[in-house]
């Protein structure tokens, strides 16, 4: 018996692999196997041979599973070691050039609008894009007979149970604004870009597109504050500093008074530029933003007295911003997801605009 547990503990001692241990178990614990025949043996001893025998075979067995459990950690342990030593990763390693990444040019726009902004004391906000109808239109006071909420220009989701909210895709950012107004005390510094919903498809419209809008809300907001603000962001963002804006009268729903915002473009070298005065040669006036002051009855739906705080808010499309930027011609590319695109508009990966090095490329 002693020669058998010897045997047995030398052999599960030199098993090298989890799989030869495996062939060990089997062979002295198995069905078959050598420990298990010497238990089976005890069955058709004498009592007294069996109390002599018995404690010895149980112990054997005992001392067998034991010593495959503890080899069994061990070698699993040494797999692992082996395994986490081959997949070390080096973080030093250059970034290889065949198979690089880019930035998609909106991605990069959104990143320099949070720069120029941010310099201004404007924080980044962000919501949902599956919003209720009262975040979407009610508080920005469009009212239910509003064209924006027809069918073809909304996204809605079907009806839920009876008295679940009327859910939609954001069809603008706004509604960021309203959750912000409604969470924090005035004064507000806010930009929210973000991806919106119109159902709207042509070689100027796609589904989804991205936005950016503006606000501000604190005592004593006027028009002046607006058109400067405007001016530094358009200046900051072309990296012009002959840029010219023009404020026409517009109207929207949650501004008062409101205005569309041209900025004047020159020709140069056959190109269109953004920048220059627009009165000379083939220049001219291009829309690209819309603004007003926030309406009263928008204040007020937030819970703010409008007699106490006024505030001014701007919306722009971050894709036609890029394309204005960069030189792109078609929107419907943006979303192509094609590889020749991406790299020849892409940027890279650790190019962070930041305003001291230049917000662009
Ligand atoms: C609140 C109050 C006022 C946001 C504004 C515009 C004007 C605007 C369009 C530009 C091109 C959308 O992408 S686009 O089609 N936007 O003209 N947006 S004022 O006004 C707000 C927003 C939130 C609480």
């Amino acid at each position: 018996m002693v020669d058998e547990q010897d045997q047995a503990l030398s052999e599960i001692a030199a098993a090298a692999t989890l799989a030869d241990l495996e062939a060990i178990r089997v062979a002295k614990l198995g069905k078959a196997g050598t420990i298990t025949a010497l238990l089976k043996m005890l069955g058709g001893m004498t009592p007294e041979q069996r109390q002599a025998e018995g404690p010895k075979i149980h112990a054997l067995r005992e001392a067998a599973t034991a010593a495959i459990a503890d080899r069994k950690a061990a070698l699993e342990a040494a797999a692992l070691d082996a395994r986490l030593a081959t997949e070390t990763l080096d973080m030093s390693l250059a970034v290889s050039n065949g198979s690089q990444g880019s930035v998609h040019p909106v991605s990069q726009v959104m990143d320099e609008l949070a720069e120029i902004f941010a310099d201004l004391g404007f924080a980044v906000a962000t919501g949902p894009e599956i919003e209720d109808d009262w975040h979407n239109f009610t508080a920005l006071n469009i009212p239910e007979t509003h064209p924006a909420r027809a069918m073809h220009d909304t996204f809605y989701f079907p009806d839920g149970e009876d008295g679940a909210k009327k859910m939609l895709l954001r069809t603008h950012t706004s509604p960021v604004q309203i959750r912000t107004m409604l969470n924090q005390k005035p004064p507000i510094r806010i930009i929210a870009p973000g991806r919106t919903y119109r159902s709207d498809s042509d070689a100027t419209h796609t589904p989804m597109f991205h936005q950016v809008e503006g606000l501000v809300i604190d005592r004593g907001i006027h028009m002046g504050h607006l058109k400067w603000t405007l001016e530094t962001f358009v200046k900051a963002f072309f990296e012009r500093d002959d840029i010219v804006l023009r404020l026409r009268p517009s109207f929207f729903p949650f501004t008062e008074p409101s205005a569309e915002v041209d900025v004047g473009f020159t020709w140069d070298k056959g190109r269109r530029v953004i920048g220059g005065d627009p009165a000379v040669g083939n220049g001219g006036w291009m829309e690209i933003l819309g603004s007003g002051m926030v309406h009263p009855k928008v204040i007020a739906a937030c819970g703010l007295d409008p007699d106490e705080w006024q505030g001014f808010a701007f919306g722009c499309g971050i894709d036609r911003l890029a394309m204005l930027k960069y030189g792109m011609d078609d929107l419907r590319a943006f979303f192509d997801g094609d590889l020749r695109w991406l790299k020849h508009y892409g940027f890279a990966a650790l190019d962070v605009p930041t305003l001291s090095g230049g917000v662009g490329a």
